[in-house]
C-alpha cells in the first residue's frame, strides 16, 4: 500500500489541515508505506515573498513532524527537490483538456480571489498535483474533501494516459476521513475553514496558543435555538459538534447525546475549545523544539527527497518513452 500527499508549505496550518489530512498522513505510515510532499512549486500560484517560501516550507515540515510523522518511517520531502514532478506535470498538461481544467472548483474560486492576476500557473495546479500522485504509482491520498474533485481528474488522467500510450500509471484513490473532512470556518461556518480565505478569528491555527483557541471559540458563531444537534439549518452547531467528535475520536452522536442536557451554547463552546487545546497542545510543544534546527530539518528533507527520487525517476522515464520523448532505440 503506497500512500501520498502533499501539503502547501505555510506556518498557518489550520485545524482543518489538521483534522483533514495531517492526521490521516500519520495513520497512513502504520497502514503502508507514506510519501509526503510540501509543495513550494504549488505555493508559487498565490505569488508568495520569495524568502517567505523559503522558510515556510520549514514551518510545515515541522509542523509535520511534531503532529507525528517519523522521517525513518515515511518519506517527507520539499516538492521542487525532485524534478521529476515538473517534467511530468508537463507530460500529463497534453493529457489533460483545457475544458476539465477549467471546470475544477478550486481554479474557479482561486481566480474569483486572484481576479486582477489569474496566472495560468493556478490554471495547471490540479496537473502539478496529478504528476505528484501518479509519479510514485500510489494506491491512497488522504485529503480533505475540498480535493476529491482534483484527485478524481488524477485518476482520469492516468486511465487516459494508459489507454493511449499503455499501461503506465496506478490508480489512486482518495482517503477522506470519516470526521473533520471539511471543517468549516468559526465566523461563517458554511464556508470552508481556510488558509487564504478564513479571517484571523475564524480560523484556527495550529500553532495558535491555549488563550487564543479558547477566545476563537468562545467567540464561534452559532445558530438560532438551544439544541446541540447536527443538521442542515445548523451550520455552526454541526461544525462545532464535527471538531469535538474529530478531536476526542469519538462519533459525532456521542458528543450530541453528552451535550443532550446543556443549557445552552456557551458550555457547549468552551467544552470544544478545550477538546481542541489538549489536541494541538503537544503538538505545539514538539513543534518548538523541532522548528529551531533548520539545518537537521533541510538534511531530513534532502534525504527523504533522495529517496522520492528513486521512486519517481523510473515512472518518468517510462512516461516519456511511452510519449515518444528521446532518441530512437535499437530494437
Ligand atoms: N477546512 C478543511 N477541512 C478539512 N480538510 C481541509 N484541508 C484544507 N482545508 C480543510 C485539507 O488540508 C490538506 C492540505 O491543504 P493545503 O494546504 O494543500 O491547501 P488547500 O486544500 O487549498 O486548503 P488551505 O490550506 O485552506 O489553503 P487555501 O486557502 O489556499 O485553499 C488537503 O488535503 C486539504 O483537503
Amino acid at each position: 500500500m503506497r500512500i501520498f500527499s502533499g501539503i502547501q508549505p505555510t506556518g498557518r496550518k489550520h485545524l482543518g489541515n489538521y483534522l483533514g489530512a495531517i492526521r490521516g498522513y500519520v495513520e497512513g505510515q502504520e497502514r503502508g508505506e507514506g510519501i509526503y510532499c510540501i509543495v513550494d512549486l504549488h505555493a508559487l500560484t498565490a505569488g508568495p515573498d520569495p524568502n517567505e517560501l523559503r522558510r515556510s516550507v520549514y514551518d510545515t515540515a515541522a509542523i509535520l513532524i511534531a503532529a507525528g510523522l517519523d522521517p525513518e518511517r515515511c518519506i517527507l520531502f520539499r516538492q521542487s527537490d525532485v524534478r521529476e514532478h515538473t517534467e511530468l506535470c508537463w507530460l500529463l498538461c497534453n493529457v489533460a483538456s483545457f475544458g476539465e481544467l477549467s471546470r475544477m472548483t478550486q481554479f474557479k474560486e482561486k481566480s474569483e480571489q486572484h481576479r486582477q492576476f489569474v496566472s495560468s500557473g493556478l490554471f495547471f495546479y490540479p496537473v502539478l498535483q496529478a504528476a505528484d500522485i501518479l509519479a510514485y504509482q500510489t494506491d491512497e491520498v488522504p485529503v480533505g474533501e475540498d480535493q476529491k474533485q482534483h484527485i478524481e481528474l488524477t485518476r482520469e488522467i492516468a486511465q487516459r494516459f494508459n489507454s493511449r500510450f499503455g499501461q503506465t500509471f496506478a490508480l489512486p484513490v482518495h482517503r477522506i476521513p470519516p470526521v473533520g473532512a471539511r471543517i468549516m470556518d468559526l465566523q461563517d461556518p458554511r464556508k470552508r475553514m481556510s488558509t487564504t480565505a478564513s479571517t484571523e478569528q475564524g480560523a484556527v491555527y495550529i500553532l495558535d496558543d491555549a488563550a487564543i483557541i479558547r477566545r476563537k471559540f468562545k467567540g464561534a458563531v452559532t445558530d438560532s435555538g438551544k439544541e446541540i444537534v447536527r443538521g442542515a439549518d445548523k451550520p455552526g452547531i454541526s461544525n462545532l459538534i464535527d471538531i469535538a467528535a474529530a478531536a476526542r475520536g469519538v462519533p459525532p452522536e456521542a458528543i450530541e447525546k453528552e451535550f443532550a442536557d446543556a443549557a445552552g451554547y456557551g458550555s457547549f463552546k468552551e467544552a470544544v475549545g478545550e477538546a481542541v487545546v489538549e489536541l494541538l497542545r503537544p503538538v505545539r510543544e514538539r513543534y518548538e523544539q523541532i522548528r529551531p534546527d533548520e539545518e537537521a530539518v533541510d538534511a531530513l528533507l534532502s534525504r527523504g527527497a533522495d529517496k522520492a527520487r528513486a521512486i519517481a525517476s523510473p515512472t518518468v522515464a517510462v512516461a516519456r518513452e511511452q510519449m515518444g520523448i528521446g532518441p530512437v532505440r535499437p530494437r
